[in-house]
Parts: C-alpha cells; structure tokens; sequence
C-alpha cells in the first residue's frame, strides 16, 4: 500500500513538472493579499465603488481580495480590520463610514507593520502616519460647485428657501458638502434653510423624512432648492414632493444631487435634477497602481484626489450617458 502511495506521489510530481503547473499551494502564496472593508451598499455610487475594486483586485492581476460589507456599522468595520491584521494580510483597504474613532485599530495594523490605504471618505486621527495614502474626493470643493450653481441660478436679491438634506451623520461626504452650504447661507442673507434633515445617504430613509416633515407643515412652505447630498436622496425627495403636489425643475422646486451616477444624469435631462455634482466612484485603478507602486518599493503620494466636475441638462448627452457605467 506504502509503495502505492509512494508511485502515486511521484506520478502527481511528475504531472505537474510535465504540465507547468505550479501546485495550487504555490500559485496562492504568489498573490498579494487585500482585506477590503467597505462602508456598506447604501448607494448606487457605493455599489459601483465596490464593483470598481472588485474588477481590478482579481487574481489574474495578482490579487486576492477579502471583502467585508459593514452594514453602515463603524463597529463592524473595526472587527474585520482586526481580522485582517490576525489573517496577515499584505494591505488593508477602509472605506470609513466616519471620520472618527480609528487612532486605535489603525495604530493595531501599523505596529502589525500592515500598510493601510483609505479610499473614499477620510479618517481624522492624531498621528497621520498610520495610513499610507487616502485615495479619494474633495467634498467641500464638490459642495462649492453646488454653492456656485445656486449662486448663479438665482439673483442676489432673491429670497430662496433651501431643504437641506445630509448624508450619513459624520462621513466626509457629508461633513464637507454641508460645510460648504452652511457657510455660503452664512454669506447670502436671503438665503434660508428651512429644514435640515438626515437622509443618511439613502432613497428610502429620504423618502420618509421628507414625507415626515412636509406631513407636518401647516401650510406647505415654498421650497426652492433642495439640496440633496447624494443621488439616492435626491430620488427618494422627489417622490415626497410629487406626492405632496410640488412642481420638479426650473420654476419650482430645484434639486441638486450630488454624485452623477447614470440614474441621476437621466433625471437631469427630463429637468427633475437642476444640477448633478459629480463625485466618482471608479477608484479601484487608483488603489490598484497605488499599491502596485509600494510593491515595487516606490513612495506614494499621501492624498491622491480624483478629478471631478458638474452637469446640467445641456452637458447630458448620448455619448456621456453611453459612457456612464454606473
Ligand atoms: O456620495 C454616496 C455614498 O462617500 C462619496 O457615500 C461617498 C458618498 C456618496 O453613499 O452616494
């Protein structure tokens, strides 16, 4: 029995010399490990994020990707880097749902000696050397283009009333895109927010704040903007106000998203969106070359920002929704 055990052993040696093949042991050890933790899938832009990386860190390229969805938890998220660390991996990828509580499991993966890459929205930690580089947008700068389009849309003298709905308490995104809107209502006396509410980055908790909040309203208020910190909000709001009788567009209740994902730049062709601020999701080739630079010993740049714009109903063609893959 030994003896056969033993031809069978060198028989599957030999076949894997004749074939070229490299036992499949070999081929793994090969691969450079990446514990991801995305923030959740509250969002059409999350949802392409997340398909954006997952196409880069294939094993065809050299990767394999562990996935953790945190379910809009913080908690969650701070379990799976700590599995990461225990598991070795070679990188650590966080989309942070916040901006804070991260010195201590980030300083965990640092002592580990595990680069960590934070891609998307930003972390705010005392010691900046515990992450290698921040891939990702400029919020504030994306909510002064909206700042500039109302600016521009309505004269000086013009009182507008402003339903400002924020993303997800504490995320970047939401810090920096309302921080411009509050400081340019700061500057403009004729403009009022008349509701701030927390849409929490998604369409159906929008949906039922607006609704919650125009049930509430004696009279219902004029609404000339509503600003709206992503996509998903915007789609939710419009609803609320179609069912409260508000006229969408130009004239009348004017939304602004933030985003650009092609369900939006649709909208903004037929008018229901006034203006969409791009924020781009694709930022796997972005990580993706990042990480390839380090592998080859070269220095990253700490803060690689994308390039983004805006798009009003003039900018939505063919070829730009044809394009669109998300
Ligand atoms: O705008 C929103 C998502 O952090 C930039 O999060 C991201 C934001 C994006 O849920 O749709």
């Amino acid at each position: 029995m030994r003896k056969l055990i033993a031809v069978i052993e060198v028989f599957v040696f030999l076949a894997f010399i004749f074939t070229g093949c490299a036992a499949p042991d070999t081929q793994e050890e090969d691969l450079i490990v990446i514990g991801m933790s995305q923030t959740g899938a509250e969002s059409d832009w999350r949802a392409a994020n997340t398909e954006s990386m997952q196409a880069v860190f294939t094993e065809k390229n050299g990767y394999r990707l562990l996935y953790d969805d945190a379910r809009q938890q913080q908690e969650n998220q701070i379990a799976a880097i700590r599995r990461y660390i225990q598991e070795k991996v070679d990188y650590i990828v966080v989309m942070p749902i916040s901006e804070s509580g991260w010195d201590a499991v980030l300083q965990e993966a640092y002592d580990a000696g595990i680069p960590v890459i934070i891609v998307d929205r930003m972390v705010d930690i005392s010691d900046e050397s515990l992450v290698t580089a921040h891939v990702g947008a400029n919020f504030y700068a994306e909510g002064e283009r909206a700042v500039a389009w109302m600016e521009n849309e309505f004269p000086a003298d013009q009182e507008i009333n402003i339903v400002h709905i924020q993303g997800t308490q504490g995320s970047s995104a939401q810090i920096g895109r309302t921080q411009a809107l509050t400081e340019a209502v700061e500057g403009n006396p004729q403009w009022n927010i008349i509701c701030s509410m927390d849409g929490d980055f998604t369409q159906a908790k929008t949906y039922e704040v607006m609704k919650e909040y125009l049930a509430g309203c004696e009279v219902l208020p004029e609404i000339d903007v509503v600003y709206c910190e992503n996509d998903n909000e915007a789609f939710g709001a419009i609803i609320a106000l179609g069912e409260y009788g508000y006229r969408i567009g130009e004239g009348g209740t004017q939304i602004i998203a933030f985003d650009a994902t092609k369900q939006a730049l649709l909208y903004c062709r037929e008018g229901k969106i006034s203006v969409c601020i791009e924020c781009n999701p694709m930022l796997g080739p972005l990580v993706e070359s990042c990480i390839s630079a380090m592998e080859r010993g070269e220095k990253v740049d700490r803060y690689q920002y994308v390039d983004e714009g805006y798009f009003t109903s003039v900018d939505i063609t063919d070829e730009l929704l044809d394009s669109r893959s998300y």
